[in-house]
């Protein structure tokens, strides 16, 4: 077995021992999953961080489920990037809300270096109001990480989105491979990883396990992952997907939390979709980190006051570190 010995963390996940794991009682996994989650994780603690779209649209990319690609004809309003004010005064408002991170999306294939420059400048300006930073602006140059870094990051979001067998039914002007490429620059860079991918795209029950083995065999797990239920936006390809089964995505957040024992496993997009009692059970699943605040980037999440009274009512508290020591 390969593992990181010092943590004892497991990167050699095979197809057969996650589907098993996928497909076992429903509640010996939910078991399982819980166990673990208690054995890193304060339970009633659960991460909150908030999205804005700082370039929104007009994307040159073909994503299939994604909104903001200039190839679909989605009811979309493209935005240039937004002034500094502007976006510091959106993450000071998600602060006085209780976020403890502010993750900055740009609807790019890949930055130029000119707008990493405003970047860092977002960046410090949100680090210097005390909230954790994270961004997400597509492929990296190595430049781009290290002037990243030295901005201060803190969290890089980069999808691995489904399986690498899925991936060219969904993406086909970049490459599986070029995600992992990107993906390792941040890691070099030191920079933590937040990635995680979609289920709901019609893809199969291998590629779900495919993509969190994508995920749990990274030469180090992600310290966020995030597990998003597709949003399904009228004039996407992937609009009008088959629904998943409920089950199905709760299974997904127990394996996740199974393979990336330390990881904070994010219920991400799709919660307005999902009933309390749903979310809920993502939580006992081992998910301990939501997206909070009213939009994702172009599309809506709950209402920030319905999620405090739904924690309210589970007993769960905002956290605010972010991975298990
Ligand atoms: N353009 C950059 C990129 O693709 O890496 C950053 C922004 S992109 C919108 C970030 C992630 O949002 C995607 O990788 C995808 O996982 C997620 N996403 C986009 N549209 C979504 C949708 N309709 N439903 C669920 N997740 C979505
Ligand atoms: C992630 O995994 N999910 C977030 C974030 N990373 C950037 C994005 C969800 C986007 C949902 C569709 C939209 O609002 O445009
Ligand atoms: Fe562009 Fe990112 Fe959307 Fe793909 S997911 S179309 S790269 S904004």
């Amino acid at each position: 077995m390969s593992s990181n010995s010092a943590e004892n963390l497991r990167h050699d996940w095979q197809l057969d021992e996650v589907k098993a794991l996928l497909e076992q009682p429903f509640n010996d996994l939910i078991f399982q999953a819980q166990a673990i989650h208690r054995a890193h994780f304060d339970p009633n603690e659960v991460q909150v961080s908030s999205l804005l779209s700082i370039k929104t649209g007009s994307c040159s990319e073909d994503c299939g489920y994604c909104p903001q690609s200039a190839r679909h004809d989605s009811d979309l309003t493209p935005e240039a990037l937004m002034p500094i004010e502007e976006v510091l005064k959106s993450a000071k408002q998600a602060k006085d809300q209780g976020a403890s991170r502010f993750c900055m999306g740009a609807a790019w294939r890949s930055p130029k270096d000119k707008d990493i420059e405003r970047v860092v400048e977002m960046v410090q300006g949100v680090k210097a109001m005390g909230m954790e930073t994270c961004v997400t602006l597509g492929m990296l140059t190595e430049k781009q990480t290290k002037a990243l870094k030295e901005g201060g990051l803190d969290y890089y979001n980069h999808n691995l989105d489904t399986s690498e067998d899925y991936y060219s039914e969904v993406i086909t002007t970049r490459t599986y491979q070029d995600r992992l490429d990107t993906l390792e620059r941040v890691r070099d860079a030191d920079i933590n990883v937040c990635c995680g991918g979609i289920v709901g795209m019609g893809e199969s029950a291998d590629d779900r396990a495919n993509l969190l083995i994508g995920l749990a065999n990274l030469p180090k797990h992600p310290e966020s992952v995030p597990i998003n239920m597709l949003v399904q936006v009228e004039g996407t390809p992937l609009a009008n997907t088959e629904s998943l089964d409920p089950f199905t995505f709760i299974r997904m957040i127990a394996v996740a939390r199974i393979l990336m024992p330390k990881s904070r496993v994010r219920l991400s997009a799709g919660r307005t979709d999902m009933s309390d009692e749903m979310q809920a059970f993502c939580f006992f699943a081992g998910a301990n980190s939501i997206f909070y605040g009213d939009k994702l980037l172009t599309t809506a999440n709950p209402m920030s006051n319905h999620d405090l009274a739904l924690f309210d009512r589970l007993g769960v508290r905002s956290a605010g570190s972010s991975y298990a020591q």
